[in-house]
């Protein structure tokens, strides 16, 4: 497949993608696509410099100036959508529709970060002590590294990098070595809005091409503030300690195992479309995916006949063209584990429908759904595949039990008509995830709300909401207005 149109459109030069050791290829046909070359570790420590170097001045320019940059970024991915959702379509394989979708959540979160930029928001506190004023203010907090997965290629980074650079941090991105060309194509499209914005410092933002080792030197370089690192788990695991070690903050955003309650009062037709975008839709590879799914006993024999008649007409294929609603898996390690997960449900006496590999040279396969009797074993993992776990429940303590039983906590949801469900769902005692929906599917979250989850999933939160106060660093002031030095508590120490 050519992409050299589409990397000239978007003001990629020849040479960064045309040359190197790495080869990148498509999951649409496994072909190869481009070639690029991995950044040795001086290049990474340079970059590192470089952000360091541009935060001294970034930090200085005014917050809301600081806002037209993210204005223009917008501007160009208003102007280059096309170029770069069939890009990331090209490159991840999610459908055109989503590839077009991700580039609108990054010029969503531009204008969100625009209006953040006259915010900022800090506290006034009021004083014990006469004289005295004490406010709460937010300061840039330095270069931030961002490490992100090949399923988001560029929104996430987006997420990240708005707000970074409103709040007046600078960037270093590894992008999933998978997915290295929209992320080249991303930092030339910033490189524009930073040659029309006139005075932004050099090195304000750079990718970093390369594997985990690449993203290891990140998290233990102490000139980088904050690593957001969106990711399996077990990158969590790696990256998290890393960074503690060195008192380094961390944003993570791991794993999910979302579950959906499927009540008795829900839409029958509204509940089967959600579950077809969430359990299938983008491959199953969201990490806000829906994975398992209970269905009360009194609708279970409708309904789930009917997800399996819909799952078999589900139109698998060519992400490129107009009518498929399910790509392929991003490679073979993907296809091998979605094929080892069915294996084992079968070991448990999952009854598998879909799941095999169809005609065509990139990974394609049926989506599954496997029916259970008992919540156990492979249905407590994350496999980044489209693989529904469908389980029976009588009551809804049990169900809602049952969905907080595994280790991550990203999202979540509930179909139902019946108020009082949903407010339980939506309870202290109810999900127990970051995000709990109502008669929607747990993906595809809009940018306005803080995104991310408890558990595993890492704790982080980013996008919108206060998500910015991450990447800023918090001060408490106190200023004497008196000519008095009254101390705090009453304490006397006169001399
Ligand atoms: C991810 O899969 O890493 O809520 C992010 C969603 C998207 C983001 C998913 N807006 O599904």
């Amino acid at each position: 497949m050519k992409i050299t149109d589409l990397m000239y459109d978007l003001g990629v030069e020849d040479r960064l993608f045309t040359q190197g050791p790495l080869a990148v290829a498509t999951p649409i046909d496994g072909s190869e696509i481009a070639r690029v070359a991995p950044d040795d570790d001086a290049e990474i420590d340079a970059k590192i410099r470089f952000a360091e170097k541009a935060f001294q001045s970034w930090r200085k320019v005014p917050a809301p100036r600081r806002g037209e940059l993210v204005r223009l970024l917008g501007e160009e991915l208003r102007a280059h959508k096309n170029a770069l959702g069939r890009l990331v379509t090209i490159e991840c394989g999610k459908i055109l529709s989503e590839g077009l979708g991700e580039v609108q959540e990054m010029i969503d979160i531009c204008d969100f970060a625009v209006g953040l930029s006259r915010q900022l928001y800090g506290l006034t506190i009021a004083s014990e002590r006469p004289g005295h004023h004490m406010r709460e203010s937010w300061q840039p907090l330095g270069p931030v590294g961002v490490i992100s997965a090949f399923n988001f290629p560029v929104a996430v980074w987006s997420w990240n990098a708005a707000l970074a650079l409103v709040c007046g941090d600078t960037l270093v991105w590894k992008p999933s070595e998978k997915t290295p060309l929209t992320a080249l194509a991303v930092q030339s499209l910033l490189e524009r809005a930073a040659q029309k914005f006139g005075d932004a410092p050099e090195g304000l933002m750079s990718v970093v091409i390369g594997g985990r080792e690449a993203g290891e030197r990140i998290a233990d370089d102490k000139n980088i503030a904050l690593v957001s690192a969106t990711g399996s788990t077990r990158m969590g695991r790696d990256v998290g300690p890393r960074v503690a070690r060195r008192f380094g903050r961390v944003l993570l955003e791991l794993g999910g195992n979302n579950a959906g309650i499927v009540a008795p009062s829900a839409d029958p037709d509204l509940a089967l479309r959600a579950v077809c975008f969430s359990a299938a839709g983008t491959a199953g590879q969201r990490c806000t995916s829906l994975r398992r799914l209970f269905v009360h006993d009194s609708i279970y024999d409708d309904f789930v006949p009917r997800l399996k008649a819909a799952y078999q007409s589900l139109p698998v294929g060519d992400p490129l063209k107009e009518g498929t609603l399910v790509g392929p898996l991003i490679d073979k390690d993907a296809l091998e584990r979605m094929q080892d997960a069915l294996a084992r449900a079968k070991e448990q006496s999952a009854a598998v429908a879909g799941g095999e590999r169809l005609e065509g040279e990139g990974c394609y396969v049926r989506p599954a759904i496997a029916e259970l009797s008992d919540h156990e074993g492979v249905v407590n993992e994350e496999t980044f595949a489209p693989i529904l776990y469908v389980m029976r429940y009588e009551n809804l303590e049990d169900a809602i039990a049952l969905q907080n039983s595994v280790t991550q906590g990203l999202s979540s949801c509930i179909f139902t008509r019946d108020v009082l469900e949903a407010e339980t769902f939506l309870s202290a005692t109810g999900s127990d995830c970051g995000i709990a929906n109502v008669n929607i599917g747990p993906s595809g979250a809009e940018i306005g709300g803080a995104f991310g989850g408890e558990k595993e999933t890492g704790g982080g939160r980013e996008s919108g909401s206060d998500a910015w106060k991450a990447y800023m660093r918090r001060q408490t002031q106190t200023v004497n207005y008196s000519t008095a030095l009254p101390l705090a508590q009453g304490v006397k120490f006169d001399i």
